[in-house]
């Protein structure tokens, strides 16, 4: 679904049997795109990209941290041809295609404001061809620079406007579980993307409705089956992604989970309780996310009945059913839980399970940048910086009550 895989007639040991990424890599600088392109790195990692469909665009600096500048390098010259380009011929080596997915940083400026850029412009030129699903990864709460609201603002406005669904990653919660979950006392940034990746892969991963679907293969889940289940109205955009188990490669073998006291009872109370991190899990916490709800109290449903059982399509998923601990828009016509499922095993997994959720708690938290923007604006804060780019306070006026729908959005659930 995600490579292109070579036929089996040229396969042998070297780097041309090993399958390609559909994607496109976009960057302002050639080193960040030279290093996903250098073979060791393919070797390792056991898929490659083709260098046709990389990009790198401006004077090779980067963005200088400033969505705006990011964002205008879209519009310079013919860069807009040259990515639409590559996308075009992407999207052209498909027998079939329903969905994009841009993954880029929420601030920085060439992620967030070229990354915006992008989507709008896939948007415009190839909605009728699928559905288009951000991911995008939160900074660090310091440490960085001092403009990451203005940017992670800038980008949840123009993405709400844009995107079809927007996975919200979080660098800081993915340090803890790291630390916590894979027990790395210093992680690094590849540490990082990697429990980052077992994440997302474990929401992409191919998996089914039921069982006879799964058996003859047809309409495996993908991006559009989850976007369109998980934003069934578009005031609400933001996902988040739940993945148990977090635990060490070494322990893998060496682990048997359970479903239901397990990885679906693990999985509930994270959601029940806000929990982001497998390790932090707060058993005695009832349901938090009360606080950000008026709605009145749903009281939880009884445990599901204890039964052993290794067949995936036996595993009672009802306590999601009932929908407490999800905050989800009233207008979903259907159950707010669909599960899908699958036998084939996901890395060495014994047993794990991802949850994808629209949730108030966790759309509130990136939203909250959003908040942290609007103050340093009061201040006046850095602004020249993206004035002297072309943002203006009809863009700002703009950003703001982009952004404050969609709080008063989520707040309401
Ligand atoms: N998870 C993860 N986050 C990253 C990685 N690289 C950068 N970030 C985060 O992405 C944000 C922006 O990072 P940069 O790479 O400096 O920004 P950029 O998008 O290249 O933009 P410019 O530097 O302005 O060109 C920061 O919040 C970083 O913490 C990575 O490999 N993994
Ligand atoms: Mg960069």
């Amino acid at each position: 679904m995600y490579f292109r895989v070579p036929s089996s007639s040229t396969s042998s040991s070297t780097l041309s049997s090993t399958p390609t990424g559909r994607a496109v890599l976009i960057d302002t600088e050639p080193k960040v795109i030279n290093k996903c392109l250098d073979s060791k790195n393919q070797k390792l990692r056991n898929f490659k990209y083709d260098p046709r469909s990389a990009c790198c665009v401006g004077d090779g600096g980067g963005a200088g941290n400033n969505w705006a500048r990011g964002n205008s390098l879209f519009n310079v010259g013919r860069v807009r041809e040259e990515i639409l380009d590559k996308i075009r011929r992407e999207i052209e080596r498909n027998d079939r295609l329903s969905s994009f997915h841009i993954i880029s940083s929420l601030a920085g400026g060439t992620g967030s404001g070229l990354g915006c850029a992008v989507t709008s412009g896939v948007k415009d030129s190839f909605s009728s061809k699928g559905l288009c699903m951000n991911t995008v990864v939160s900074p660090f709460s310091s440490g960085e620079v001092i403009v990451q609201d203005y940017n992670a603002a800038l980008t949840l406005a123009s993405l709400l406007r844009s995107s079809d669904g927007i996975v919200v990653m979080d660098n800081e919660v993915a340090v803890r579980k790291c630390k916590k979950g894979w027990r790395i006392e210093r992680p690094k940034m590849d540490d990082v993307n990697r429990v980052m990746a077992e994440g997302l892969g474990g929401a992409l991963k191919e998996s089914y409705a039921s069982k006879s679907d799964e058996a003859s293969r047809v309409r495996p889940h993908g991006i559009p089956t989850l976007v369109s289940h998980c934003v069934p109205h578009p005031s609400y955009k933001l996902l988040s992604i739940l993945h148990v188990p977090t635990m060490p490669r070494e322990s893998v073998e060496f682990t048997r989970d359970t479903w239901e006291g397990g990885v679906v009872g693990r999985l509930r109370q994270m959601s029940r309780t806000g929990c982001e991190v497998e390790q932090e899990i707060k058993w005695g916490v009832k349901e938090e996310m009360q606080k950000f709800s008026p709605s009145p109290h749903k009281s939880p449903p009884a445990p599901p009945p204890t039964r052993r059982t290794d067949d995936v399509w036996e595993v009672p998923t009802s306590p999601f059913d009932s929908g407490f601990g999800y905050v989800y828009p009233p207008q979903n016509p259907s159950s707010p839980f669909a599960c899908h499922r699958t036998y084939s095993k996901y890395r060495s997994f014994d047993k794990h399970g991802t949850l994808i959720q629209n949730s108030s708690l966790p759309a509130l938290k990136a939203l909250g940048r959003v908040e942290g923007a609007m103050r340093k604006h009061e201040a006046g804060a850095y602004l020249w910086q993206y004035e002297r780019e072309g943002v203006g306070e009809g863009e700002w006026e703009e950003v703001w009550n982009t952004g404050t729908e969609a709080l008063g959005n989520y707040r309401r659930l």
